[in-house]
């Protein structure tokens, strides 16, 4: 009887498990998802970025019932440190998707350089009228034609610059400042013409070079900078808001839209909500309260540096911020470079942009 009562109780165990497995993996999905999606993005997981990337991984993970598994590859491992390479690895599928910034995709696609015009979008009203306008819009156009699906907008910030020698108020002040700056041509326009030095050089090799001192300074933003302690190696900083370098979330085309229309609803959700987390980070405590609250209401986050402007400074940094005269000071030695590079990110573009803003 005691058998014959064990011998049931494991019948109906084994029943209960085998109809489990039947509702959760319907035979037809089996074998259908690769073990593992690779993404690839520029920084660690102890960057806001890199926190927002993955968020978007464990979303995509819960979103899909864990049918979809993404790895993040942390600082372009899968590029060996080749940050301007990600777009042209995941059109062709070498890797399935990134959290990757516009500045690294600049090379493949020069319309993302509307994002680098020096002075010419200032803050993040701006920014969000143009990702989630035409100008949005027309850039995700623009990566559909070369392979690659935008899923949202998330951020690595506006940039400032920072450097060991002195406070920089005017563009006097860079000169001879020898500046690392991202492999990206507007990058060196843009120092050049302000009488710096600059050089190019892959992020991975630039905190050795921060260490070693072999460059004066260089340019990130806030969500750069905190994490990798930006004060061990400059003490001046200028928040000038020069240009703004946005992340996008992408994916291989061909393999976005084989997935089934769940599967792709799910991913989409999670880039947004990732994103949306991501940015929140990235701007905490440089839109007043309202980044923070969005951290604590919407995603129950604390943000362990609400204010970035006064923590840099009990880090031993001088902060600056630039007067009207100061700034247009920048603006007048950068405008020349509109005529090289409107061209380049495309005219129509740029007008999409200024209208965006009402500008
Ligand atoms: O290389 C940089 O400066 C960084 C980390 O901001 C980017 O990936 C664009």
């Amino acid at each position: 009887m005691k058998q014959f009562s064990k011998y049931l109780r494991n019948a109906v165990v084994f029943l209960l498990s085998l109809s489990l497995g039947l509702i959760f993996t319907a035979p037809s999905e089996a074998g259908k998802f690769k073990k593992e999606y690779k993404m690839t993005l520029n920084v660690g997981p102890q960057f806001y970025w890199g926190m927002g990337a993955q968020k978007f991984a464990d979303l995509v993970k819960e979103k899909t019932n864990g049918q979809i598994n993404i790895k993040p590859y942390w600082g372009s491992s899968l590029l060996k440190g080749a940050q301007l390479k990600s777009p042209q690895m995941v059109a062709s599928g070498v890797i399935d998707c990134a959290y990757e910034s516009t500045i690294n995709s600049s090379p493949v696609m020069p319309e993302m350089n509307i994002f680098s015009l020096p002075f010419f979008i200032n803050n993040f009203e701006n920014l969000d009228k143009m990702e989630y306008g035409e100008t949005g819009k027309a850039i995700f156009k623009v990566m559909d034609k070369k392979g690659l699906v935008g899923l949202a907008w998330a951020e690595n910030g506006f940039r400032q610059v920072t450097n060991s020698k002195r406070a920089i108020h005017i563009p006097a002040d860079l000169k001879g400042l020898r500046l690392r700056v991202v492999g990206s041509p507007i990058f060196i326009d843009t120092f050049r013409q302000l009488g710096a030095d600059p050089v190019n050089m892959n992020w991975g090799d630039a905190v050795t070079a921060f260490q070693q001192g072999v460059v004066d300074g260089q340019e990130n933003p806030v969500g750069v900078l905190i994490p990798v302690q930006i004060w061990q190696y400059h003490k001046y900083s200028t928040f000038w808001n020069y240009l703004v370098d946005p992340v996008i979330v992408y994916w291989n085309k061909k393999q976005f839209n084989a997935f089934p229309e769940n599967i792709q609803k799910a991913i989409r959700e999670a880039a947004v909500e990732s994103a949306r987390f991501e940015k929140a980070l990235c701007r905490a405590g440089l839109d007043g309260e309202k980044s923070l609250n969005i951290l604590k209401n919407e995603f129950n986050y604390t943000m362990k540096v609400p204010e970035p402007v006064k923590y840099m400074e009990s880090k031993g940094m001088t902060v600056t911020f630039l007067s009207d005269a100061e700034r247009n000071a920048f603006i007048d030695a950068t405008k020349s470079l509109y005529n090289k590079w409107i061209p380049k990110v495309g005219k129509d573009l740029y007008e999409k942009a200024k209208a965006d803003m009402g500008k």
